[in-house]
């Protein structure tokens, strides 16, 4: 039989992959492969694996669950979304997050971090994102107890965390990841200094599979149709049927249920900053057929 595993990074036209068998190899793709779709950090592959110092070969690529272009990942299940007190909460890039995770079919929650610093902070975003589908949840990175409900859900998923830089994504990972220290895998974060290129790269310890990529930033709503936007809102679904124009896209019309419906609620700011990614989905559609 084949031996599997899953792709951790590419660099170079090389390829390391952890076999589930707990070994690691270094594989170049058969020319085969570089027809289809390029491999991505996240896959499943099979591998024939080289012996002594030789590399092996990445010989297929199963089928994906999730894939992003931008950054390059598969298989992604799961993206943490997290802001904090300071820097200021850029709310509008978490909301533009959660619209292409959604639609990638992967899962979203918004992790308030610093809570040492703003303990409020967390309760708003809870109340602001209490209708969106997504948890939030507060934590202090720093603190391994208060990061235990995030660990649980994010065990056995392949993770990802976002947001602006400083927020203290690389804080938690340590933290989440230094809790399974204990079975030894201490090596890693050396080795992680050295690549400074910074591309996506699958970090595993225990139960936990966290992909730390910094391209998260650069997403935008390029080919994101604008009622694709409209539909990432599970806020908007109970009222819709109520709009008098139909369908409604929430925006300006008149008679429009959803905004009368959430005015003057916490989920009002979700709502607002909807219209300003509506609106953004709808240059970029302009812009392309120019
Ligand atoms: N007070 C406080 N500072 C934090 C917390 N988490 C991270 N930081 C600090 O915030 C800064 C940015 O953190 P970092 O993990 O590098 O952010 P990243 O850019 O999102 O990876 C660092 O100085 C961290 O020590 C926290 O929970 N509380
Ligand atoms: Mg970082
Ligand atoms: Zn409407």
């Amino acid at each position: 039989m084949a031996t599997q595993g899953t792709l951790l990074r590419g660099v170079g036209g090389f390829y390391t992959a952890l076999a589930d068998s707990g070994e690691s190899y270094v594989l170049r793709a058969r020319g085969k492969l570089r027809r289809g779709s390029a491999p991505l950090a996240g896959d499943r592959v099979e591998m024939t694996p080289g012996e002594g110092e030789r590399h092996g070969w990445l010989e297929r690529i199963l089928p994906r669950v999730s894939v992003l272009s931008r950054p390059p990942v598969a298989n992604l299940e799961l993206l943490v979304l997290v802001v904090a007190p300071k820097p200021e909460p850029d709310m509008l890039l978490i909301d533009r997050l959660a619209v292409i995770a959604r639609r990638a079919g992967i899962g979203c929650l918004v992790c308030v971090n610093k809570s040492d610093m703003d303990p409020s902070l967390g309760a708003r975003v809870s109340a602001e994102y209490a209708l969106s589908g997504m948890n939030a949840t507060s934590v202090c990175a720093f603190d391994p107890d208060q990061l235990e409900g995030l660990r649980q859900a994010m065990r056995g998923r392949l993770c990802c965390m976002a947001g602006q830089s400083g927020v203290g994504k690389s804080t938690i990972l340590n933290t989440l990841m230094g809790m399974d220290l204990k079975t030894g895998v201490v090596s890693r974060r050396t080795e992680r200094g050295r690549h400074t290129t910074r591309q996506a790269e699958l970090l595993i310890e225990g139960d936990l599979r966290i992909l730390d990529t910094p391209g998260f930033s650069l997403l935008t709503l390029e080919g994101v149709p604008p009622v694709e936007v409209r539909d990432a809102y599970p806020e908007f679904e109970e009222h819709s049927a109520m709009c008098r124009f139909q369908p409604c896209m929430h925006d300006r019309e008149p008679g429009c249920a959803v905004t009368a419906a959430l005015a003057g609620t916490p989920v009002q700011a979700r709502a607002d900053r909807y219209r300003l990614l509506l609106a953004e989905a709808r240059e970029a559609e302009k812009n392309r057929y120019r």
